[in-house]
């Protein structure tokens, strides 16, 4: 093993340099390297004062997740962090990039911590389903105190370097350009200081009233999920603890966090997420194209929330409509989206006119002519989509790219009517917009490499986390999606209730179940428009009336709070179908549900991925996740699966009467994988 944390000697200072690409992940090898380092330094009488820095793009990032869950080798962080602090010259941290988890912890571990302005530290172990766990949580709030250590820890979202300084955790803000030059020099300044300051010798005082009030304010946020939980409980355990004590019992905790299913879960899809960025075939070399200027057609909710997108990555729209009040009032609804996220603190007012400013509305298509990317967000009509995609083959330059929001269409047949359909894609947003981290990007037969790359690498300058998806109805999410609510519907006809339906699944830790998501979205949403024809309960719903939430009447009554109640009349209407097909009313188990309605979703799945239309089982978890608000400690479908046994899935599917797909059949029999 090379050591990849070199030493260099400035007088009487003592630099230690990570060097271990991409992020300084704190590997075997670097804790190893940190390890030798200090005991060099601690052994050397002309080293007066110790350095840790990192080479690259960032201070360590944290532990070396691809570690964990395998035998440990080398020494262990804690015991790093111990020696770093135990050291009897002052160690100073030179922090730039982010300072995360257990890059965080060693920094803690370190008497002093110097960061750029850019900085920025944290310890997003919640997020992993974990927490701080070498010794993080017990020095943390014994530096920054019970509050912000509350919310780092436990909510995991890193601070800047200013926020950081002002809580204690950094001592020196220094140049941007002159980290090392900063930090040695520094070091030299505190190099006579005694006692050293050591995070551990502090003392921080109980503070229940924060801890509750704490725990209240994110109730709704921490729902289902450990790890907040423990984060909590350690962080009071320093407040009551001595600290060799409080760290044994964050070793417990950590260790129980570790060999539970919903950190594999929540690290699967930290992987998960990274992995659906890396496209297949995708021939060597392959260029982006440069993209300055978006188009957008449609100002409706749809067109709107992808314009807000580009807007807020700094590139400006050209928004068109067909008829100046629908512009004025798409362009109205996106100044006052941004207004209200102004309000809440999360954009300044000039970033708001800087957004507005970069939007341009028009009622031509002619428009559209200088923009690199124009996507279409119409009404879900092919006949509609092929004559606007006619109509753009005429005026978009020569290499623009041409997208379609579709949710369910044909991307090749739309791809068909223009003269270019290798600069055809689809770009399947999810609603609202703005907000919804997921986006589908439809590969269409003749789609080219380099568009696919351009749409995949935009997708992350806009925030957002891209799956590739094959051309095919519903694409992944919706076409999974389609098989829970067909199950859903067929559990009404036996006697189960949409709020028993509903309750199973936000039980489960969806946002909300399919009758909840139906109302939502509007019952009369795809509806024939024919209150005469009636041949199933949505149908009579919708000619009814009961179009959702909007009309305060869907599956739910709702009040004039939008609270909803179980409705008698729809019991009536379920009931009478009931009757008229024969069945009769029986009691539903819940396990029955989950099993009826998310199995056959996991099938579609597996046959999704058997026809090539998703590349990888981890990419279906990922839509699921961020398209559909599948709990993420529960790791998405895919991985669910494996939770709950491809034999036990397989079985529940051949017992509710389907056929399992031909890959899972052979992963359960095999005891593989998806
Ligand atoms: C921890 O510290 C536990 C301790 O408290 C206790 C121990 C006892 N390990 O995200 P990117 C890979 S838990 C291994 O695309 P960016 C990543 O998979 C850890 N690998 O870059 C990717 O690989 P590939 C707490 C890691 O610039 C590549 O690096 N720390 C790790 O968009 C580039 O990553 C965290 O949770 C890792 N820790 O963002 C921080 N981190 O190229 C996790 C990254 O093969 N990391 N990789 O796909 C991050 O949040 C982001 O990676 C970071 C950079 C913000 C650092």
């Amino acid at each position: 093993m090379t050591n990849p944390v070199r030493t260099e000697r400035h007088d009487d200072v003592l630099v230690l340099i990570s060097d271990s690409p991409p992020v300084n992940a704190l590997g075997a090898a670097v804790r190893e390297g940190l390890e030798s380092g200090i005991k060099q330094g601690v052994a050397d009488a002309s080293v007066k004062a110790i350095v840790i820095r990192c080479d690259g793009r960032t201070f360590f990032a944290g532990a070396d997740i691809t570690e964990f869950g395998k035998p440990p080798r080398g020494p262990d962080l804690r015991t790093v962090v111990d020696t770093i602090e135990a050291s009897d010259k002052p160690v100073v941290a030179a922090i730039h990039g982010t300072a995360l988890g257990g890059g965080c912890e060693v920094a803690l571990g370190c008497h002093y911590r110097v960061a750029v302005p850019s900085a920025v530290i944290g310890t997003p172990e919640v997020k992993l389903g974990l927490l701080p766990g070498a010794g993080g949580t017990q020095r943390l709030p014994r530096i920054a105190g019970v509050g912000l250590a509350l919310q780092m820890c436990a909510v995991g979202d890193p601070i800047p370097a200013g926020k950081a300084a002002e809580a204690g955790l950094i001592d020196r803000v220094v140049g941007p350009d002159s980290l090392e030059a900063d930090a040695i020099a520094f070091a030299r300044e505190v190099a006579g200081e005694r006692p050293l300051p050591r995070a551990s010798e502090r003392e921080v005082r109980p503070d229940p009233e924060a801890v509750a009030a704490f725990r209240k304010a994110n109730a709704r946020k921490f729902r289902g999920f450990d790890a907040p939980e423990a984060n909590i409980a350690c962080v009071e355990k320093a407040t009551e603890l001595p600290f060799r004590e409080g760290l044994d019992y964050e070793r417990q905790a950590f260790m129980k966090l570790m060999m539970g299913s919903q950190s594999a879960a929540q690290r699967h899809i930290f992987f998960a997420e990274r992995q659906a960025a890396k496209i297949e075939n995708l021939p060597d070399g392959t260029k982006p194209r440069p993209i300055a200027r978006v188009g957008v057609i449609g100002a409706g909710t749809m067109g709107g929330g992808i314009a807000m997108n580009f807007l807020s990555a700094g590139i400006p729209v050209t928004i068109v409509e067909m008829a100046q009040d629908a512009l004025d009032r798409g362009t109205g609804v996106i100044r006052k989206n941004y207004e209200a996220s102004a309000a809440k603190g999360r954009f300044k007012p000039e970033q708001v006119e800087a957004a507005m400013s970069a939007l341009t509305p028009s009622l031509s298509l002619d428009a559209l002519g200088d923009c690199d990317l124009i996507i279409e967000a119409v009404y879900e009509n092919m006949d509609v989509k092929k004559e606007l995609f006619g109509k753009l083959d005429r005026i978009a330059k020569p290499g623009a790219i041409l997208a379609s929001n579709t949710s369910y269409l044909d991307i090749d047949e739309i791809a068909a009517v223009t003269g270019r359909p290798g600069d055809v894609v689809g770009m399947h947003f999810f609603s609202p917009a703005n907000v919804m981290k997921l986006l589908e990007v439809v590969r269409g037969a003749k789609t080219a490499p380099d568009v696919l790359a351009t749409v995949m690498e935009l997708a992350k300058k806009i925030r957002k986390v891209a799956v590739v998806a094959g051309v095919t109805h519903g694409f992944i999410g919706n076409r999974m999606l389609a098989q829970r609510q067909i199950a859903a519907n067929e559990l009404l006809m036996e006697g189960a209730t949409p709020d028993q339906i509903d309750r199973v699944h936000t039980g489960f830790g969806m946002p909300m179940g399919p009758f909840q998501m139906a109302d939502l979205a509007g019952v009369d949403i795809g509806w024939h428009r024919d209150p005469t024809r009636i041949e199933n309960i949505r149908d009579a719903l919708a000619a009814e009336g009961r179009w959702g939430q909007k009309k305060q009447a869907g599956f739910y009554d709702y009040d004039d709070q939008r609270r909803p109640t179980p409705s008698p009349r729809v019991a009536e209407i379920i009931e009478d179908f009931r009757a008229k097909a024969g069945k009769q009313k029986r009691d539903v188990t819940d396990q029955e549900i989950v099993e009826r309605t998310l199995y056959p979703l996991v099938n579609e799945g597996a046959l999704i991925l058997e026809e090539g239309h998703a590349q990888r089982a981890s990419d279906v978890d990922v839509v699921w996740i961020y398209g559909y608000g599948w709990p993420v400690y529960r790791g998405g479908p895919m991985f669910w699966a494996g939770t709950e046994g491809l034999g036990t899935v397989v079985a529940g599917l051949e017992k509710h009467g389907h056929t399992p797909a031909r890959s899972l059949k052979a992963a359960a029999a095999s005891g593989g994988k998806l």
